[in-house]
């Protein structure tokens, strides 16, 4: 096991400026935190639970159920260190602009200011100088931006549709699901304050079109009452069993500002892009 100091000030490259480590952003902070609260952290679902009409099936909520141990191996991925540097790599405006990789690469996409730079910010939070920008203003990010993790995966900040989006977002994205070899998941968020909305249904298409296994997250789960948010992740859940062929049928809750679910977010990452057996090591 990381003694604590280790995960909470990882090594960074001396040529880069570096900003404070959020203190929730390792598991090995998490569960310092009595029971109920790491529980929270860790696996989202289980605060939601006791609310669950009993008719229905936990089950299908907890379908990815790796181990704290899972999760501290997985975060080992998103530590940076002198062999394994975690970077902002480049921008892109069109598919044919984008860099070529031969890494297994994961997008998220999503409505405008539904939070995924936010995500990806908590995602990367123990590399704090990998700058990923959020703004209150719908239609921040305007190109694709994509990140390396090492040599172990991409991950792209792709900008959102729907309000003040950027016009050409289909004209750019369509192509990029579409076209792009090396991309193993397209991670589709939802807010979790007002649930799956029509203009989300233009992103489902394109998934469901171009056969790409993807998965619905539900975000800033800490903004919405426990019983509103529980409506939204059924109605989400039902919708994707019904309405989806290649979607994963959990839903991932996840919380930027409070980290919840951050910590299973990353192994699923380091799950479907080939870096982790769940119940053994980094492979
Ligand atoms: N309370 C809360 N606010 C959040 C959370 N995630 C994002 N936000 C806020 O939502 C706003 C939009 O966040 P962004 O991450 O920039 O959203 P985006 O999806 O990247 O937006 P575009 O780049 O415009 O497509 C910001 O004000 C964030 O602080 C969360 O988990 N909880
Ligand atoms: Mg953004």
């Amino acid at each position: 096991m990381f003694p604590v100091k280790r995960l909470l000030k990882p090594h960074l490259s001396p040529l880069r400026a570096t900003r404070g480590v959020h203190s929730l952003a390792s598991v090995q902070s998490a569960c310092q935190l009595p029971e109920k609260k790491r529980q929270g952290l860790l696996f989202p679902f289980s605060e939601l639970q006791p609310y669950l009409d009993r008719q229905v099936d936990p089950g299908s909520f907890q379908l990815f159920l790796p181990s704290v141990e899972d999760l501290r191996h997985a975060e080992k991925l998103f530590t940076p260190t002198a062999k394994h540097q975690i970077n902002y790599f480049t921008s892109a405006v069109r598919t044919d602009h984008a860099p070529v990789l031969k890494q297994p690469e994961v997008c998220f996409i999503g409505r405008s200011n539904v939070g995924k730079s936010s995500l990806i910010r908590a995602l990367f939070a123990l590399s704090p100088d990998v700058e990923v920008r959020v703004s209150k203003t719908p239609g921040h990010t305007k190109k694709m931006n994509f990140f390396t993790v090492g040599k172990a995966f991409t991950l792209v900040d792709m900008p959102g549709y729907g309000h003040k989006a950027p016009r050409d977002f289909v004209d750019m994205v369509e192509p990029y699901l579409r076209d792009r070899k090396n991309l193993v998941r397209t991670f589709l968020l939802v807010d979790g304050t007002v649930g799956l909305q029509k203009a989300d249904l233009v992103a489902v298409e394109m998934c469901e079109e171009f056969c790409l296994p993807f998965a619905m997250v539900l975000t800033k789960i800490d903004k919405s009452r426990q019983g509103l948010l529980l409506t939204h992740l059924l109605q989400l859940r039902d919708f994707v069993k019904t309405q989806t062929q290649s979607c994963y049928p959990q839903p991932f809750l996840v919380s930027s500002v409070q980290f919840s679910g951050i910590y299973l977010l990353r192994c699923f990452i380091a799950h479907v892009t080939g870096n982790l057996q769940l119940g053994s090591k980094l492979t």
